[in-house]
C-alpha cells in the first residue's frame, strides 16, 4: 500500500473525488498535493475531528512523547480537551514567533501556557520559518523521549508538518516532502519520518478548530488574513459608537469610549467609519470584555482591549468570537 508522502493518505487510482487519487500510484504525491506543491493550486477539503479522534487515541495508547504545537497566534480555545485526550509526556512548541511583536519578551509568552497541564513536561518557543530554537527543540526531545518515535500533535494550521520539514532538511539528506498550506486539513494521515536510527518523528493531521474563519474564505483573502511578518499592532482611541472596519468580513463596533489595540495582518484594510454602513452579511456578537480580557475572533487575530467594555463584533457566520485571559 503506497502513501503520498505529501499528505499520507493511501495513494488510489480510483476515485477521483477520493483522498490519495493519482492516476499512477508508483507517484510520490497525490493529485491534489502535486498541484499545491506546483501551481499553489489549493484544493479545499472538509474533515470533521470524528475523522482524527482515532488517531489521537492511538497517539494516546502509545505513551511515546508528544511535541505539541501550538500557534502563537491562534492559540485554540479548547487545548485543554486535546490535552485531556492525551495520556503521554508533552513538549509543548509555541510556533511562529516571528509572527508575535519582538518587543514581547519569550518569558511572557511561555508563562501564559504555566499551569495548563501537569503533563507538559517542558515549554520552548520557536519558529520554523527563521530557524529559531529548532536546535534546543531537538536537544529537548532527545531529552524527554523514552522510545524512537515522537509524534508531532495539535491543531491544524500550528505548523506541524512545516517543522518536521525543517528538521528534515537540517538534520538529513533527505528532500522535506511533507505538504503544506495556508488551508486547514492539509495533512490527511499520519506520516512517520525516520530521522536517524534514534529517532522517527510521525507527523499527525490536525485537529480542526469550530469557528476557525479562514474555513469560509477563499485564496487570496487567505493570503491577506494569514499573517506572513512581525505584526504591528494598532492602537485606536473610540469614542461613543464608532467603528473599524476590517475589509469586509470584521466591523467592531465600541458601546462606550475605549481603547483597543488590534493584533490582526497587516495586509488587511482597516478603516474607522463614522458613518452607516452595510453590514448585512455579517453577523453581530455582542462581547464582554472583561479587566484583562482580549477579544478572539478565531483564525483572525485577536483584539486587546485597554477597559473593560462591550463591544459589538461583527464577523462572517459561523466564525466563533470570544474573550480570552490577555494574551500581550
Ligand atoms: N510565520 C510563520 N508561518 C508558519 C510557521 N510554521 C508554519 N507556518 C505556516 O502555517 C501554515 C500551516 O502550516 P502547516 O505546516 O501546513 O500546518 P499543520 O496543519 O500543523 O501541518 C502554512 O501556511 C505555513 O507556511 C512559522 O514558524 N512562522
Ligand atoms: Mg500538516
Amino acid at each position: 500500500m503506497n502513501k503520498c508522502q505529501g499528505c499520507g493518505s493511501v495513494l488510489q487510482n480510483q476515485n477521483l473525488n477520493l483522498d490519495g487519487y493519482t492516476q499512477n500510484i508508483d507517484n510520490a504525491l497525490c493529485e491534489r498535493c502535486f498541484r499545491i506543491k506546483n501551481y499553489n493550486d489549493y484544493h479545499k477539503i472538509m474533515k470533521t475531528n470524528n475523522d482524527f479522534m482515532p488517531i489521537i487515541r492511538d497517539v494516546s495508547n502509545s505513551h511515546d512523547l508528544v511535541v505539541l504545537l501550538v500557534d502563537l497566534f491562534n492559540i485554540p480555545k479548547s487545548l485543554d480537551k486535546l490535552i485531556g485526550n492525551l495520556d503521554n509526556k508533552i513538549l509543548l512548541v509555541l510556533t511562529k514567533r516571528d509572527i508575535i511583536p519582538l518587543s514581547v519578551y519569550d518569558k511572557r509568552l511561555i508563562n501564559y501556557f504555566t499551569n495548563l497541564s501537569h503533563k507538559i513536561v517542558d515549554t520552548i518557543i520557536c519558529s520554523s520559518k527563521k530557524n529559531f530554537h529548532i536546535d534546543e527543540l531537538m536537544d529537548k526531545i532527545y531529552f524527554y523521549k523514552k522510545t524512537n518515535n515522537v509524534y508531532v500533535v495539535g491543531y491544524t494550521n500550528a505548523g506541524k508538518s512545516t517543522l518536521i520539514n525543517k528538521i528534515i532538511y537540517n538534520y538529513t539528506d533527505k528532500t522535506p516532502m511533507i505538504t503544506t498550506s495556508l488551508l486547514t486539513s492539509t495533512t490527511i494521515d499520519v506520516i512517520k519520518i525516520k530521522i536517524n536510527e534514534n529517532l522517527t518523528l510521525i507527523d499527525t493531521p490536525g485537529l480542526l478548530e469550530y469557528g476557525n474563519i479562514l474555513d469560509y474564505l477563499d485564496v487570496s483573502m487567505l493570503k491577506k488574513v494569514v499573517p506572513r511578518n512581525e505584526l504591528k499592532p494598532i492602537t485606536y482611541q473610540l469614542k461613543d459608537s464608532q467603528k473599524i472596519f476590517i475589509d469586509n468580513i470584521l466591523c467592531i463596533e465600541n458601546i462606550e469610549p475605549n481603547n483597543i489595540t488590534l493584533y490582526f495582518s497587516n495586509d488587511l484594510n482597516v478603516k474607522r467609519i463614522f458613518k452607516k454602513c452595510d453590514l448585512s452579511s455579517l453577523k453581530c456578537y455582542k462581547v464582554e470584555a472583561k479587566e484583562k480580557e482580549d477579544i478572539v475572533v478565531c483564525g483572525l487575530g485577536f483584539i486587546k482591549v485597554m477597559k473593560p467594555g462591550v463591544f459589538n463584533i461583527y464577523t462572517l457566520p459561523n466564525v466563533s468570537v470570544y474573550t480570552r485571559d490577555a494574551f500581550i
